[in-house]
């Protein structure tokens, strides 16, 4: 049976890789995102028999609801929810940082995610279907400029542990993703479009790339159904931990 799967933040990184795997693997993909030429560039590459694409932004919670209420026949018994669209934005440490920013990362990482998940409840829980939420390593280890980034998607793995412990019984499965340093247009959007510092962060790192996340979710959705994976963290090799920071006084 073909299974279908929505996943937002089709349009680039880690979702655009995911739409192309889940695609290619014979499922029926719902993909979402704010910059509509690349949803048609899905659709252009993919055909629509087995893609649908919504253009909206995700902090619209009318826009939402209008793209569910709006979905054809075939693509309304969502199976698994990816909730992928997100973003940092800035590197200031929290004094020197712009509030506009930190709003911005809670109304689309904190405050869609949660009203997305909501809507699509029901027809999970009808599908015995899934959720894979798209966290950060930056939920459980704190850096500097982390600050709200950091929160938000400690807010993200928490609300994935709440959501499986509320859906016990229910057959549905939750699982928090949370990648390491990647490479996609994520530091470009953080940075407002600095691609010499892009470059910079990743370079001589072998960053994870989209299509290892996009391997990762593909795995996880297709697991045996008594299987959960809780929490995934993902790291490139050459990423690993370093120790505290001590400010001395002189
Ligand atoms: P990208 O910037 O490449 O992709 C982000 C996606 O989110 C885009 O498709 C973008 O679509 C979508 N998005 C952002 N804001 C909105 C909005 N307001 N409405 C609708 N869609 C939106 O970055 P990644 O692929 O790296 O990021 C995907 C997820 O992975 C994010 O949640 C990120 O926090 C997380 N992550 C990233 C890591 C990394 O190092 N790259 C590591 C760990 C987690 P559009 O602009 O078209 O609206
Ligand atoms: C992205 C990973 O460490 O750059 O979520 O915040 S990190």
């Amino acid at each position: 049976m073909t299974r279908t799967i929505l996943i937002t933040g089709g349009t680039s990184g880690f979702g655009a890789a995911a739409v192309t795997r889940f695609l290619a693997s014979g499922w029926r993909v719902i993909a979402t995102g704010r910059r509509a030429e690349r949803l048609q560039a899905l659709v252009d590459a993919h055909g629509d028999a087995r893609l649908h694409t919504c253009a909206f932004d995700i902090r619209d919670e009318a826009a939402m609801h209008a793209a569910l209420d709006a979905l054809p026949a075939g693509f309304r018994d969502i199976d698994v929810l990816v909730n992928n669209a997100g973003l940092a934005l800035g590197t200031a440490p929290a004094q020197r940082a712009d509030l506009a920013q930190w709003r911005q990362m809670i109304d689309t990482n904190v405050t869609a995610l949660v009203t997305l998940t909501h809507a699509l409840l029901p027809t999970l829980i009808e599908r015995r279907g899934a959720i894979l939420n798209v966290s950060s390593i930056a939920g459980s280890y704190p850096y500097p400029g982390g600050n709200t980034y950091g929160g938000t998607k400690a807010f993200v793995t928490q609300f994935s542990l709440g959501l499986r412990s509320d859906l016990h019984g229910t057959g549905v499965r939750v699982t928090s993703i949370e990648p390491g340093l990647a490479e996609t247009e994520f530091t470009l959007v953080r940075t407002r479009g600095d691609q010499a510092a892009s470059d910079t962060l990743y370079a001589g790192a072998r960053p994870i790339v989209a299509d290892d996340i996009a391997e990762t979710l593909w795995w996880v959705a297709n697991l045996p159904p008594h299987l959960n994976i809780n929490r995934l963290e993902v790291m490139p090799v050459s990423q690993s931990f370093a120790g505290f920071q001590i400010h001395r006084e002189r």
